[in-house]
């Protein structure tokens, strides 16, 4: 490598030393890494299961020790291709064993994986590779019918940065496949990383514009799952099912599938979040808990009442990510008959969870509480001062595993953190007497479309790029099954008339993630001749989004 290496770049600051030690004192914080604990589990736990899971169709079954070895293998496989510790590599890959042997590969490596959903394309995985600087790219052959191989010769033609490939699959064309990585031992470092360091960087909900890199680092990220551990019941006899994208923080961390490593438990990947494909796996693995977003959690509680698998060993259901209404939690309960447990968390850190033995009603009626007794919450007003409990407003954070900054964004970093260091989470939220959470809605313009978070703005840039766009307006429409859906206000060129279907399909073609593309386009005349200019974009949206529901509720 030269000296430009990417990983001679700096990542994140981190806490002031007066928090450290604050966190360490309080035991918070105690030097773990990631390697660290999978070393010891692959000791402690060596012959018990630690995945079950498919890849190309054929059930894997790997123990710790094995998902140790296969760490060590894939680690020194790619330190003998020449990364070198602290360059970062984009991992982009399904519900499959191999997403845990490469994490865990490359944090043995001392490399720091950027979490790509496997829904991303081109435009997405290209941003967060130039961002980060990445070095290489971990991308499965093929997943849902589409050729990761593809995206990775436009990659590193996009990216010069990223010069190697590696690819989870049985022909990985002119790159490299993760079996055939030649392992060099002898290069595998001797210590641990520095638990402070960065680990991975996670991706941002992108509520402005693109999405930005949210730097982790061993302890913080440890604590936050050790943390949860407790909250949700998790220990060595737990079987936790993956259901929902692996590289999501909530299937991650909440206490997801680290949180279950690290307990010494067994971890299930559904390849589909769909009943069909989860039920017969909770049947034959004895599942006990699970993490789904809300328009899931209605669909499988409908499934269970007429499915034939034996679902009993199910004893937790969380669900998050977006608000479940008191009605839907009331349904959930009543369809799946295990103990509900509402989270309301974000990639940049705060998790608050109800409790398992909190009365119904608040396991009903709130998003729950704080992980932890270090947890900083404010909810303020519009001039930001902070409001007494019972108050609704807008909810900053500060903690033990909540960021201080993204990477390399300094102008994200400005609107997204106060000065004494506070995240503005862009929720708005009501704090009960006791502590609780109950999220009213947001400040910021993003659609949460069952779960997955949508920045309209990025979306109204593709929008604009096409010749017959003059100009493009995108908000959130509620939607009975999604949460909420995206809607695209279009306003043409003088003289044309695109159809909403082509403006779809073209967005596709731009490479970008298909939960994106708006499920629905309004052509019209003008966005308010006498507001535009002097209106927010944020109002312009709440008015158009008013126009179009009243046109809906007239409709007979
Ligand atoms: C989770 O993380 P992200 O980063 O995809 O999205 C965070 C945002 C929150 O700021 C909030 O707007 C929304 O998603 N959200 C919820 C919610 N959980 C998340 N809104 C209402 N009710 C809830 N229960 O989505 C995430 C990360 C870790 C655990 C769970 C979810």
């Amino acid at each position: 490598m030269t000296d430009t290496s990417p990983s001679r770049l700096p990542l994140a600051q981190i806490w002031p030393d007066d928090m450290v030690q604050r966190y360490r004192a309080a035991g918070y914080w105690r030097g773990e890494t990631f390697t660290g604990f999978v070393r010891d589990n692959a000791r402690r736990f060596a012959d018990k299961t630690a995945i079950v899971g498919h890849t190309g169709g054929v059930v894997q079954r790997w123990s710790y020790a094995q998902l140790w070895d296969k760490a060590e293998t894939i680690a020194a496989g790619l330190l003998a291709l020449g990364l070198q510790a602290g360059d970062r590599v984009v991992v982009q890959l399904g519900n499959i064993p191999e997403f845990y042997s490469v994490v865990f590969g490359l944090f043995r490596a001392g490399l720091i994986p950027v979490y790509a959903l496997p829904a991303h394309r081109i435009t997405e995985i290209a941003h967060f590779a130039r961002k980060a600087q990445a070095c290489a790219y971990v991308a499965a052959q093929h997943h849902e019918n589409f050729d990761y191989r593809t995206l990775a010769r436009e990659l590193q033609h996009e990216v010069p940065t990223v010069q190697h490939t590696i690819i989870v699959g049985d022909d990985a064309a002119e790159f490299t496949a993760l079996h055939h990585l030649q392992p060099d031992p002898a290069r595998l470092p001797s210590q641990d990383a520095d638990p402070q360091s960065v680990a991975f960087l996670q991706i941002s909900g992108g509520s402005t514009g693109l999405s930005k890199l949210i730097p982790r680092t061993h302890d913080d990220y440890i604590y936050s799952f050790r943390a949860s551990n407790d909250i949700c019941g998790i220990t060595p006899e737990s079987v936790y099912m993956v259901a929902l994208p692996a590289a999501h923080n909530f299937p991650m961390s909440s206490p997801g599938a680290m949180g279950a490593f690290y307990a010494g438990a067994t971890v299930v990947l559904s390849p589909a979040p769909s009943p069909d494909a989860a039920f017969p796996l909770i049947e034959q693995e004895k599942v006990t808990a699970l993490g789904l977003v809300p328009p899931l959690a209605l669909l499988w509680a409908q499934a269970a009442e007429t499915t034939p698998h034996d679902l009993s060993s199910l004893q937790v259901l969380q669900v998050g990510g977006a608000k479940l209404t008191p009605e839907a939690a009331r349904r959930v309960i009543a369809g799946l008959g295990c103990t509900l447990q509402q989270v309301f968390g974000m990639a940049e850190g705060l998790v608050n969870y109800t409790r398992l033995n909190d009365p119904l009603e608040t396991i009903i009626q709130t998003q729950g509480r704080p992980i932890s007794p270090a947890d900083e919450i404010l909810v303020v007003d519009d001039h930001g001062h902070p409001l007494e409990s019972g108050g609704t407003g807008y909810l900053l954070t500060r903690g033990p595993y909540t960021i201080r900054a993204y990477h390399n964004d300094p102008a994200a970093n400005a609107r997204s953190f106060t000065e004494d260091g506070f995240y503005r989470t862009g929720d708005v939220v009501t704090r009960t007497a006791d502590g609780y959470l109950i999220v009213q809605g947001r400040a910021t313009d993003h659609i949460n479309r069952a779960g997955e978070k949508i920045s309209a703005e990025e979306v109204e840039d593709h929008l604009l790029a096409h010749p017959q766009v003059f100009d493009a307006t995108v908000v959130s429409i509620p939607d009975e099954f999604l949460g909420e859906r995206t809607c695209a206000f279009i306003i043409p060129h003088t003289g044309t008339r695109p159809r909403g279907v082509e403006l779809k399909k073209w967005m596709r073609e731009r490479g970008v993630a298909a939960f994106k593309v708006p499920d629905q386009i309004v052509l019209v005349d003008s966005f308010d001749t006498t507001a535009v200019g002097k209106t927010s974009r944020k109002e312009l949206r709440a008015k158009l989004r008013a126009q179009l529901l009243a046109q809906e509720q007239a409709k007979p």
